[in-house]
């Protein structure tokens, strides 16, 4: 006799977005020990596989759990100060060079114990995955000393064991330089390279490292010599790129094998080839360009013309993007890129997914891993056309219902 395994689960006629497009027709989906086994028409009801199956929900839209591969959602203090002075025609480049910008926040993290971060950054947490976040990545960057940098990092872990959810780890010492190091940023770098980027390692607190190339913040130079420290380690690279400027990050992390460049509003035509050639993602951050008010929009077409996949994210920060709502993001993407739901969407599964070094996540594939969202809605689309939180219906986290409403 055939065992009745409660551990099936059987969700009937869903339309399913499988991290690519949508599928043709509703879908019955079956989920066992975490993973996708079984996807087929509703039409064709199979009741040989269905077996033993719980019946755990109806109709609706089902995605992958989001992937938000860009985010710097551990951090202390908040600069909606700030957010008045830009009102008042203070560019974001003259508050960084005064003081304040990334600064204000290192301030306020150094101050932070790990349990005042872990306070501060569980709620912003908690509203991505009430958004249908299964996956996301947590960067350091406000820390810029090696104890505060680790302290962010392992405060991005736990608030990760902490949650039904994955997490993973990128540390971004090369974010701004700390005011100690005030003219001697050569010698903040070799921090980064001899001391921060190892004892990360030897912690096994960072899955990536990232920089930012800018002019207010490490030149390509600069950024070169931690993507070789990276390379030298065995971490993932990847790089804030072409934000506020063209000094070819993207390309020069490309050539390091980078998982993503991120930002790219200047990117241009060869550094679009170099990441396409290298295979490195496109990050697309529209809410840091929404909120800086940015009118170059990344190159969307030579993006798409060369084929270089998109991602999008939320870069959740308290300076350029304090925004933990991925499903405004999709809508963002499409209003002010152009992109089209359907790509928003990939953008923030396969892609998303991608662009963190995870590709089988972000799918829905049987064999895959079962990490789901249904969704209050008829077709996939609605999630970049409408904003409205409270969509989401269920959400599934390695076979397992971790919310219901
Ligand atoms: N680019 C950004 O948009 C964030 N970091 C970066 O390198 C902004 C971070 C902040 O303003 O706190
Ligand atoms: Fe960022």
């Amino acid at each position: 006799m055939r065992m009745h395994s409660t551990s099936k689960q059987l969700w009937r006629d869903v339309q399913v977005f499988d991290g690519l497009a949508q599928l043709d027709e509703a879908m019955n989906v079956l989920v066992e020990d975490g993973c996708i086994a079984g996807l087929w028409p509703s039409s064709a009801f199979d009741e040989a596989l269905a077996q033993g199956a719980v019946e755990a929900g109806r109709g609706g839209v089902m995605t992958p759990g989001l992937v938000d591969c860009h985010t710097h959602l551990v951090h202390a203090g908040d600069r909606a100060g700030e957010f008045e002075q830009r009102l008042e025609g203070v560019s974001y480049e003259t508050i960084a060079r005064n003081g304040g910008g990334i600064i204000s926040s290192v301030r306020a993290t150094r101050a932070a114990s790990e349990d005042d971060l872990i306070a501060a950054s569980l709620p912003r947490l908690d509203a991505l995955l009430a958004d249908g976040v299964t996956t996301l990545e947590i960067k350091s960057g406000y820390g810029l000393t090696v104890a505060d940098e680790l302290k962010m990092l392992r405060v991005a872990r736990r608030i990760g064991e902490l949650r039904p959810v994955r997490v993973l780890t990128t540390l971004l010492g090369a974010h701004a330089l700390p005011p100690e190091y005030a003219g001697r940023a050569d010698d903040y770098v070799s921090l980064v390279c001899d001391e921060m980027i190892p004892a990360a390692v030897a912690e096994g607190l960072a899955d990536a490292v990232d920089v930012f190339c800018e002019g207010i913040a490490f030149s390509p130079a600069q950024c070169e010599r931690v993507f070789q420290a990276a390379q030298h380690h065995g971490l993932a690279i990847k790089a804030h790129a072409e934000q506020l400027s063209n000094l070819g990050g993207s390309a020069l992390a490309a050539r390091y094998g980078a998982l993503s460049a991120d930002h790219i509003e200047y990117l241009d035509e060869a550094g679009v080839r170099a990441m396409a050639e290298a295979g490195t993602v496109a990050v697309l951050l529209p809410g840091a360009f929404h909120v800086l008010r940015e009118t170059q929009l990344p190159p969307i077409e030579l993006l798409r013309h060369y084929g270089v996949p998109m991602a999008v994210a939320s870069d959740a920060n308290p300076g350029t993007s304090p925004i933990c709502m991925p499903t405004l993001m999709a809508n963002l993407a499409c209003t002010l890129f152009r992109l089209t739901p359907r790509e928003a969407l990939a953008g923030m599964t396969t892609h998303g997914a991608r662009a963190l070094g995870l590709p089988d996540l972000g799918r829905i594939a049987v064999g895959g891993p079962a990490d789901l969202c249904l969704w209050d809605i008829q077709q996939p689309a609605e999630l970049a056309y409408a904003v409205q939180a409270g969509r989401l219906r269920q959400r599934v986290f390695n076979g397992a219902i971790t919310y219901a409403r």
